[in-house]
């Protein structure tokens, strides 16, 4: 029997599905949650996330590359295709840029009918200082042909999915690639990558979302078409039936998500805060345009006042501080907050569903009870 690519890999990988009705998270689901993990909602406290609160997301392994041996090939559409090590990387002039990155999954396992996939609550959020070389003083190195259309990255890490064998590859248009603030990346937080967030060179897209930041860079490809590799083209877009066009996923929505305030309940992570005046605070992001305003309610959505914007700190790419001065009194409440960016983009109160659970940017409620202070 021959087998093609398909059947060989049958036996392991599933094609996409949503899950049956009440159908919980399978054990599968579990073990990717568990590999890849999200930032602990607490973490929001912090203006640059510490490197293990962080987020992960990695599709296949964490390759163990010696960086020492590392090289990066730049081919392709180019007058001068080159190959470079992490020397020659650094020598060149360096940035740092403070970026919010966020999985394009993010909030996928609260939509209703869930897609089958990692399960992400909301917490595929966080912010690093990414340090390394600008793409575009690269690219002027080796010059980019005249029709060149896209550039396509490729990582080191190599796995199955949905059937397809590949390495991990997304592509951005020229003038996205071009960006002054897109980056090689070699640090993260001012030490060298860690081995999980893409060591020893990653790229850095500013605005968009997790999946165009290419850890374990080691190709770069100029082409003169558009990518149609399973990352960009299966992968990735807004459909809501499987065969769909579909809508590539590209920019960070807007959101707001408040600091969980006073203490939780082991299980329920319900919050506790006794009566009394509770400073409310939060970080508001988006990726198309400058957070604008926010807005608190400690009614589940019914009614909103406006939050006070912290100063702007000359990070446009990371998320804005927000305060909201709040009395508590006894009783039970769903606090949220939203944010609107200067496009006039804001959040949906219910998700926006799509068959990957992409791009959702839907309200959160943080359920919260005040309770007197138990006097000894
Ligand atoms: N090579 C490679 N790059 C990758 C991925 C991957 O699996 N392989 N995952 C992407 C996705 S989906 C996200 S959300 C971000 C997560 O970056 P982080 O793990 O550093 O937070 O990396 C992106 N870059
Ligand atoms: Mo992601």
């Amino acid at each position: 029997m021959k087998l093609d690519e398909r059947t060989a890999y049958a036996q392991v990988s599933a094609p996409a599905r949503l899950a049956g009705p009440g159908e919980g998270i399978s054990a599968e689901e579990l073990a990717l949650a568990a590999r890849n993990h999200g930032m602990p909602q607490e973490a929001l406290r912090y203006d640059v996330t510490p490197v293990g609160l962080h987020y992960l997301l990695t599709h296949y392994d964490i390759p163990a590359i010696d960086p020492a041996a590392w090289r990066l090939a730049v081919s392709g559409g180019v007058h001068r295709p080159l190959t470079l090590d992490l020397h020659s990387l650094r020598a060149l002039p360096a940035r740092t840029v403070r970026v919010t990155m966020e999985c394009a999954g993010n909030g996928r396992a609260r939509l209703d009918p869930r897609p089958v996939s990692q399960p992400w609550l909301v917490d595929a959020v966080g912010t690093a200082d990414w340090t390394g070389a600008p793409l575009r003083d690269l690219l002027a190195v080796t010059g980019l042909a005249e029709d060149a259309v896209e550039i396509v990255f490729t990582g080191a890490d190599h796995g199955v999915e949905r059937g397809v064998e590949q390495d991990y590859q997304r592509s951005l248009p020229i003038a996205e690639a071009l960006g002054r603030d897109v980056l090689l990346a070699y640090a993260m937080n001012g030490a060298p990558l860690p081995p999980q967030h893409g060591a020893p060179v990653r790229l850095i897209v500013p605005g968009w979302y997790g999946m165009a930041h290419v850890k374990w860079l080691k190709g770069i490809t100029v082409t003169a078409e558009p990518f149609t590799g399973y990352q960009q083209q299966t992968a990735y877009n807004l459909r809501q039936q499987p065969d769909d066009p579909g809508e590539p996923v590209t920019r960070i929505r807007p959101r707001a998500m408040l600091i969980p305030p006073g203490f939780p309940d082991f299980l329920s992570r319900a919050r506790i805060v006794h009566p009394g005046p509770v400073l409310l605070r939060g970080r508001a992001w988006s990726g198309g345009a400058p957070v604008k305003g926010v807005a608190v309610s400690t009614d589940g959505g019914t009614r909103w006042a406006p939050a006070i914007l912290d100063d702007p700190d000359g990070h446009p790419w990371a998320w804005r501080g927000f305060s909201f001065a709040w009395r508590a009194t006894p009783g039970e409440y769903l606090l949220a907050a939203h944010a609107t960016d200067e496009s006039g983009a804001t959040q949906p109160t219910t998700q926006s569903w799509n068959r990957g659970g992409f791009a959702n940017n839907a309200i959160h409620l943080t359920k919260t009870i005040c309770v007197p202070e138990e006097k000894p």
